[in-house]
């Protein structure tokens, strides 16, 4: 019950930062939010889901998720199926397969995927299967059923082309089978893939019409050293999704894209985009391809193993973006929104740091080829008012947009015209995606003389497009914009401010808390309650809130913020010491009087060590929005 109301309140707050966005797609049919980056997960009587490794099957209008049940020593004892009717509300209906199923008593499961035959009118399960001594039997199990949740009878396990001469793995019969998945192509042909040859070598084997042997074998990626094989089809072309081969922690995971199934697969790209990265500290289980009426989303499921306690691992589940004939780096958002009827998504962006005018120096574009000598278009972001970009002739309408580089919540617009005895004609226009826009500014009938104009953008946005409509009074040339500035209203008064902390790990210094990048961050080296970080403003200020950047994100992290003016008293100012609320970026608002500010860590989630990317603090009223990362737009095969 607990996780429902929590899914309530997240409900509330990533609905409330997407309304403005939702306008602009025109969405019909309100979509659910997918509570899905790390937090505790339960079920509909309020038990922890317990479904790892796992795949989800579509049977009507109902989901499937089946995982492996984790046990504490790591030795999944059977497959439990959980059925919802939108991905997020999940009801535990059966345990499909156990080591109470006839014949698989000494047995443990892992990565179970589930296919319908159509042909025999059975659902057929393949896992990989290990005793519970050793990790040496390395087998397929093969196991099927007349309804998607009843319980599965063994049909086989073994390891594949053991009957067959001279094929001998490691000692025995046949391929090793370890890590695994299935795929159904568009003719109904199913192939099983998994790892052998002690995970080196990826094998692909072409299954029998009932989908219950294997038939034909390809050594589809040899000496790839490659676990966790989850595929997927787009555009006619294959993509095959893998981690890397180190036990139960987590790595760069890949993307190798292929024109035939059976490869050749093209080079590895990384699932994220920051190559060295862990995948959000999780490997990849399944692609779920969510087709709606305006398009596909694909759902990339992965799991993050909590090694010392396994039933506590989280699922980690993120859009997978299909845009320009390739799949894009998946970017990380604490919740997102689907909608089902429609198959779009909204697809976070990268968040970094805000400055005052988010479109210094940005790409612009205009509609005509005006690049008259020393009144460019690029000139109206320059951040000098004594450049601009002239509309060309004087025809009316033209425009010229910005775009911002990703969707940020977008405060204001203030332009500055050329000259101050005329009133310019214009509307704005913002858009995420440069395909939908959305009025933002109408000023189409303005008569007001000024040298500049202050417009509220209040949306979320990535291009935002100027269009000069005609002329106002006193306006007897063509327009010239010297400079456009779009404003967050956020400013960082701890930017670049000195920092001292209780401890920091080898290059993680305290200071990169500071230092208005994302990317680097300050460690506490370890999981242990107590560590602190403390900002030195310069000088007293009215503080209104701050913003703290988690480097890992999907975690929850406990702590206390604490103001001072002398270092000597310190009054407390935010309480978060039981919080356990994943939140990525949360913005704290309080008010306060102080130079210093002092976060201690009191605890953090299962297995995390605290880092701080960025710790922000701003003056009363100047905080950012809690999502700004926040983009919607669908993706489409
Ligand atoms: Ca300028
Ligand atoms: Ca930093």
């Amino acid at each position: 019950m607990t996780f429902r109301r929590n899914l309530t309140r997240f409900c509330r707050i990533c609905l409330a930062g997407a309304l403005g966005v939702a306008a602009i797609a025109s969405i019909e049919a309100a979509p659910l939010t997918m509570n899905t980056g790390g937090a505790i997960w339960n079920d509909t009587e309020g038990r922890q889901i317990n479904a790892h490794g796992g795949c989800i099957l579509k049977v009507g209008k109902t989901f499937y998720w089946y995982g492996e049940n984790q046990t504490r020593h790591g030795k999944s004892s059977g497959v439990n199926c959980y059925v919802s009717p939108d991905l997020v509300n999940w009801t535990f209906k059966n345990r499909v397969i156990s080591q109470g199923t006839p014949g698989l008593s000494e047995s443990q499961f892992e990565r179970p995927k589930i296919l319908y035959n159509s042909g025999t009118r059975k659902y057929v399960m393949w896992a990989h299967r290990e005793n519970l001594r050793d990790y040496a039997d390395a087998q397929a199990v093969v196991a099927q059923c007349d309804t998607p949740d009843g319980n599965y009878a063994l049909v086989k396990m073994f390891r594949p082309f053991d009957k067959t001469a001279n094929t001998v793995d490691h000692g025995k019969p046949g391929f090793m089978s370890r890590d695994c998945t299935l795929f159904q192509d568009d003719d109904g042909t199913a192939w099983f893939i998994s790892s052998s040859n002690e995970n080196q070598d990826l094998m692909f084997y072409k299954l029998s019409p009932d989908y219950l042997d294997t038939v034909e074998h390809y050594k589809v990626l040899p000496r790839g050293s490659r676990e966790a094989p989850a595929l997927l089809k787009c555009d006619g072309k294959y993509y095959l999704l893998t981690s890397a081969s180190t036990g139960w922690n987590a790595n760069y995971n890949t993307l190798q894209e292929a024109e035939k199934i059976t490869g050749p697969y093209g080079p590895q790209q990384g699932l994220i985009s920051r190559i060295g990265d862990s995948t959000f500290n999780s490997q990849v289980s399944f692609v779920l391809p969510i087709t709606g009426r305006k398009g596909t989303v694909y759902l990339f499921m992965s799991d993050r193993w909590k090694v010392w306690n396994l039933p506590n691992s989280r699922y980690i589940w993120l859009p997978l973006r299909f845009e320009k004939g390739t799949f894009q780096p998946i970017v990380w958002g604490d919740c997102w929104q689907l909608d089902l009827e429609s198959g779009l998504a909204t697809f976070p962006v990268d968040p970094t740091p805000s400055p005052d005018n988010l479109a210094r120096g940005r790409p612009v574009h205009c509609d005509k080829n005006n690049e008259r000598n020393g009144k460019e278009p690029d000139r109206i972001v320059d951040g000098d008012k004594k450049t601009g970009w002239a509309a060309d002739g004087g025809d009316a309408p033209q425009w010229i947009k910005i775009d911002l580089g990703q969707s940020y919540a977008l405060n204001d617009s203030k332009i500055t015209w050329e000259g101050d005895q005329r009133a310019y004609r214009y509307r704005i226009d913002v858009s995420v995606d440069d395909v939908h826009w959305s009025p933002a500014v109408d000023r189409t009938t303005n008569e007001q003389i000024s040298e500049t104009n202050n417009d509220r953008l209040n949306c979320n946005a990535r291009y935002v497009r100027l269009t000069i409509t005609g002329k106002g009074a006193g306006m007897w040339f063509w327009a010239t914009c010297e400079e456009w500035e779009l404003l967050s209203g956020s400013t960082n008064v701890a930017f670049k401010k000195s920092v001292t902390a209780s401890s920091a790990q080898w290059g993680r210094y305290a200071a990169k808390i500071t230092d208005g990048d994302f990317g680097t961050y300050w460690s506490t080296g370890d999981d242990k309650p107590g560590h602190w970080a403390q900002i030195d403003l310069g000088r007293s200020a009215d503080l209104g809130a701050c913003r703290i950047v988690w480097q890992n994100p999907g975690y929850f992290y406990q702590y206390k913020i604490e103001a001072s003016e002398d270092r000597m008293s310190w009054t407390p100012v935010v309480d978060m010491s039981t919080n356990t609320k994943v939140v990525r970026m949360p913005v704290h608002r309080f008010k306060a009087r102080g130079r210093y500010l002092k976060l201690t860590l009191t605890g953090a989630d299962d297995g995390c060590w605290p880092s701080i990317a960025e710790w922000e603090v701003f003056s009363q009223g100047k905080a950012p929005a809690e999502q700004q990362y926040s983009g919607f737009r669908g993706s489409s095969q």
